[in-house]
């Protein structure tokens, strides 16, 4: 069987490892990752006819697709490059699935700009903002409201185990935004220095939940305690469709030895490696109710999270399919 398998180009396989890694992270950036990698199949598919040229892009698909389970702007994007593989000739797929994957490369960074200015309008000059791991849809916000010449300045959460704050740190000090960097133990003092908290999403569901880097919903409770507004900025290729109908957004879980290295755990359990009562649980995400979120800023304007819904069933219809699957 195994030599049917439709042949997925290396450089396709590189990337999905990527992903899985984290050498490239981030909703955005994985979905802009994943449909180049759909072109590049396209480009260097031997395919000798349309099906096998179709079964070839289908299964660079699922390898991509199968990589991490929680940004719905990968099987978003996904989808829409697929759809538009069309012809009747290997040439015209080719072509056509190109020409897609090129468009959503395009109209993503466009979106991003658009929901920069957007969030923009909501920091004054002089603001703080609280951010948590590193999301360009944020600093998007950010960038734009530091080119209409505010000053803004950040608190830039650690965000453990990964330490994504210092990406982030890195970006805002590129823009010259001062920038204090907290470990997330410190968000509850911090935020009373804080005018916003400032975060993106993997996943909105239907109810108007946030789904973003673990920690994001205890920063959004503290926030609220302390009367500072949550804004969330995203894209709306971070629109979870299939939670119109029901379906919940799957949390990662990942390696424990990003939390523990080995020697540390052993350390612990005096170097047994079954210790069965030593559990390490890593999530990578998790859910932000709608009542803690004031505005969810997308490049088609910002809503509150209770009539997200309207903008979901507009661009997605009431159901999704899985192309890859088939
Ligand atoms: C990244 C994360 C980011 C969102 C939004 O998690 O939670 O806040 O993906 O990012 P990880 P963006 O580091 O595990 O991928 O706005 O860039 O899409």
């Amino acid at each position: 069987m195994s030599d049917q398998q439709p042949a997925v180009d290396p450089a396709v396989t590189a990337v999905a490892d990527d992903i899985a890694e984290m050498d490239i992270r981030g909703a955005a950036t994985i979905a802009d990752a994943a449909a180049g990698a759909l072109a590049t199949q396209a480009e260097r598919s031997e395919a000798a006819d349309p099906a096998a040229f179709r079964a070839q892009l289908r299964a660079a698909a699922r390898e991509l697709y199968e990589t991490r389970p929680t940004a719905v702007s990968l099987p978003n994007a996904l989808r829409f490059v697929l759809r538009g593989m069309e012809g009747e000739t290997v040439a015209d797929l080719r072509a056509s699935t190109i020409d897609r994957a090129e468009r959503f490369r395009a109209d993503l960074s466009q979106a991003q700009e658009k929901l920069g200015r957007i969030g923009a309008n909501r920091l004054r000059d002089g603001d703080v903002v609280m951010t948590h791991c590193h999301s360009t849809d944020a600093l998007s916000c950010v960038e734009a409201a530091v080119e209409d010449g505010k000053h803004v300045e950040a608190i830039v959460k650690e965000t453990r185990p990964r330490k994504q704050g210092h990406i982030t740190a890195r970006q805002l000090r590129e823009w010259d935004v001062p920038v204090t960097l907290v470990v997330d133990n410190a968000t509850r003092r911090y935020l009373d220095d804080a005018d916003h908290v400032l975060v993106g999403a993997d996943s909105i569901a239907a109810d108007g939940s946030v789904i973003n880097k673990i920690g994001t919903s205890g920063l959004a409770v503290n926030a609220r305690e302390r009367g500072v507004p949550v804004m969330v900025a995203a894209q709306t290729i971070k629109l979870h469709p299939d939670t119109m109908t029901g379906h919940t957004v799957e949390i990662e879980m990942r390696d424990e030895r990003e939390v523990l290295p080995e020697p540390e755990r052993a350390e612990i359990t005096g170097g047994d490696p079954d210790d069965e009562g030593f559990v390490v649980e890593n999530p990578a995400f998790d859910v932000t109710p709608p009542r803690h979120v004031d505005a969810i800023v997308t490049e088609h304007g910002q809503y509150p999270p209770e009539s997200i819904v309207t903008l979901m069933r507009e661009l997605f219809g009431a159901t999704t399919d899985d192309p890859w699957s088939v």
